[in-house]
This record gives structure tokens, C-alpha cells and sequence, in this order.
């Protein structure tokens, strides 16, 4: 898989308006808050079997409400469309779980 060029990324990150990409890696990150554990929780149970399904995992930090998430193709050492692929149905279940 081959990673992004210029301006698919800059596409990407303009459609991708929560996320920014990173600065020490070729990644695009973002925070999320919840109303509390659980609701981050059932957020991240949602993400997780969506990305079991597409083979595509995020790296991500949680603290009881917040759910800090980072996305980059380690295969290919940096973003492709796959990223942005999960990065939308992050978006989506961040939505209904009332993520912001
Ligand atoms: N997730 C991410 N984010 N990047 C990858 O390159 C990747 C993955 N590769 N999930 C998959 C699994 C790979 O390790 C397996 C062997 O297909």
C-alpha cells in the first residue's frame, strides 16, 4: 500500500476537519471526550470491531472520558487511504456515542 501524496493528504485533512497530522510522524491524530468511561468505552468497542474487520488498527490512549487516537499504516511507514477510511468510521462512531 502505498502512502498518500500531497495532495490526497491535503484533501483528506480538509474533508477530516477533528484531525491534524502529527508532527514528528507521518500519522494523524485525534482527542476525543465522552460523558464518561462507559460511553468512551462503547465507542471504542465499536471502533474496535470495525477495525478487526478492515485489518486496520488504531494506536490510542484512554483515560476515562477521553480517548486520545492515532492512525498511520505501519506497513507502509506512513498515512494511506486506509487510515482515512478508519478515520471516517471513527468520525461516524463518535457521533452516536456523543464524542466530541
Ligand atoms: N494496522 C495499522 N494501523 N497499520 C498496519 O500496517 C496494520 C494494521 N497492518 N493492522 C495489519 C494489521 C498487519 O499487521 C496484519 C499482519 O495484516
Amino acid at each position: 500500500m502505498k502512502t498518500l501524496i500531497e495532495s490526497e493528504r491535503s484533501a483528506a485533512l480538509s474533508e477530516l476537519a477533528a484531525w491534524r497530522l502529527q508532527t514528528n510522524r507521518d500519522a494523524i491524530e485525534r482527542s476525543l471526550r465522552f460523558k464518561d468511561f462507559s460511553a468512551a468505552w462503547g465507542f471504542m468497542s465499536r471502533v474496535a470491531l470495525a477495525a478487526e474487520a478492515m485489518d486496520h488498527h488504531p494506536e490510542w490512549f484512554n483515560v476515562w472520558n477521553r480517548v486520545d487516537i492515532v492512525l498511520s499504516t505501519h506497513d507502509a511507514g506512513g498515512l494511506t487511504v486506509r487510515d482515512i477510511e478508519l478515520a471516517r468510521r471513527i468520525d461516524q462512531f463518535a457521533k452516536e456515542a456523543g464524542g466530541a
